[in-house]
């Protein structure tokens, strides 16, 4: 199939980078968003999300005429569909007395609802968002259908994730394989002719709902075993073992792979994408629903750490070192390090988070300081908990002519603790009690 126009709703973390490549490669693109700032924004030649590259990328596309902006759809060739699925904040699910979250598929539903008076017979329609098992086939072709037209038959319909890394998207969008699952083997043809144009990966065709559960099974698979990396943390802190050093030997194992302890999981994926296993089948996800409740419960375990280090921690006061949700990204969405900060605050500590990436984010109750040493001067503890490159390369003499802490705690085995009692602190880790 040709592709000579292509409309992509939803201008965010994935919309944005993929109709903005689509226009690279010499495709007409329309995007589209609800949001008027959003389309002013990209107007003017600004941008409203951080990532590495794209700014260039969109100015780029603007520039050559390929791609415009749009709060409304026009007709296409096809249509990709890449608004966020998020939860639900007010609604939940329980089973068995134990409650679990609802995805919130309202942008998917107007999303596709805004296509049904452009869609024609011969044109094909992606559904990107990360979403529960079968709704390309029960949610978004029945609302399709009230084009008239029937999927599979009259036109393609086909859903295809995305599985970039925040940070590398522009990259990985091209190089990563690409899972394209067809409500039909013609409409998974036609969605690998669309993909082609830019991705250099293998493309994988199979149907739509096996698509989609790849992507979920992706997330949910590092999930729990970043959930039984947390377990043996605190199985470590109780038999008196160094959990660092025991990942280490049984991942010298050639069929052994451990991940990581920390604070939690966090970011918009990882910590969310296994719900949508749980919602459409708690009776089936016993495993998936208790990863996703230990993987929760981490921050606790890093507040008791503090605790340790400093007895009660009223009056307390503590520099915390990062925000983000993981290492080296500006990204502080569903971030356990954040949750740390306000378990902290709770306990009566007077937390001041130094966060390089985002100095000036915003967050509710957060004192943040606006540079290390303003984070360090006062702190009776400083609290490791995201291994950013450059906390990791401090220097332990360095830091302890900067304050007058004596204590540090590492949730995250950035620092090597012989170096740090070498330089006068008490050293507590995460998964760590010898
Ligand atoms: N984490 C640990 N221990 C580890 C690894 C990670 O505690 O050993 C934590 C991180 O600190 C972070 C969270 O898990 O808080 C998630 O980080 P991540 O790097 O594992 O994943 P994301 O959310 O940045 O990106 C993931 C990727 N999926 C996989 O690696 C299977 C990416 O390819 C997906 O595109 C993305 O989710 C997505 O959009 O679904």
């Amino acid at each position: 199939m040709k592709f000579n126009k292509i409309c992509v709703l939803g201008l965010g973390y994935i919309g944005l980078p993929t109709a903005s490549t689509f226009a690279a490669h010499g495709v007409k693109v329309l995007g589209v968003d609800i949001n008027p700032q959003v389309i002013e924004t990209l107007r003017n030649g600004g941008i409203h999300i951080h990532e590495p590259g794209l700014r260039e990328t969109v100015k780029t596309a603007l520039a050559s005429g390929n791609f415009s902006v749009s709060t409304k759809p026009e007709e296409a060739d096809a249509f990709l569909i890449a608004v966020p699925t998020p939860f639900h904040e007010d609604k939940f699910g329980e089973y068995e007395g134990q409650k679990y979250k609802l995805a919130d598929m309202r942008a998917v539903t107007s999303a596709t609802e805004a296509i049904v008076p452009f869609l024609r017979k011969g044109n094909l329609v992606v559904l990107e968002s990360t979403s529960p098992p079968r709704t390309t086939i029960e949610l978004v072709a029945p609302i399709l259908a009230r084009s008239g037209l029937q999927a599979g038959r009259d036109f393609h319909l086909a859903y295809s994730p995305e599985r970039v890394l925040p940070g590398q998207i522009l990259r990985e969008l091209i190089e990563n394989a690409r899972v394209i699952g067809g409500v039909t083997p013609e409409s998974a043809q036609a969605g690998a002719d669309l993909y082609s144009i830019f991705v250099k990966g293998q493309i994988v065709q199979t149907d739509a709902t096996t698509a989609e559960m790849v992507k979920l099974m992706e997330n949910t698979y590092r999930d729990v075993n970043i959930a039984i990396a947390n377990e043996f943390a605190r199985l470590a802190d109780k038999f008196g073992v160094d959990v660092w050093e025991a990942i280490q030997i049984a991942s010298l194992h050639p069929r052994v792979k451990i991940l990581s302890p920390g604070p939690g999981v966090g970011g918009h994926c990882i910590s969310v994408d296994p719900w949508f296993f749980v919602e459409t089948a708690p009776e089936l996800t016993p495993l998936i629903y208790n990863a996703r409740r230990v993987n929760d419960a981490q921050p606790h375990f890093v507040v008791d750490l503090v605790k340790r280090a400093l007895g009660n921690l009223k009056g307390k006061r503590i520099a915390a070192l990062g925000l983000a949700y993981k290492p080296d990204v500006d990204d502080l969405r569903e971030s356990p390090a954040a949750e740390v900060v306000h378990l902290l605050r709770n306990e009566g500590a007077q937390v001041k988070a130094w966060e390089p990436f985002k100095p000036d984010a915003n967050l509710p109750g957060m004192d943040m300081a606006q540079s290390l040493d303003a984070a360090l001067k006062d702190a009776d503890a400083i609290l490791l908990l995201v291994r950013h490159t450059e906390f990791v390369s401090l220097k332990p003499a360095d830091i302890a002519s900067k304050t007058k802490a004596r204590a540090i705690v590492d949730a995250v085995n950035g620092w090597n603790a012989v170096d740090w009692q070498a330089a006068g602190f008490k050293v507590t880790r995460l998964g760590v009690r010898k």
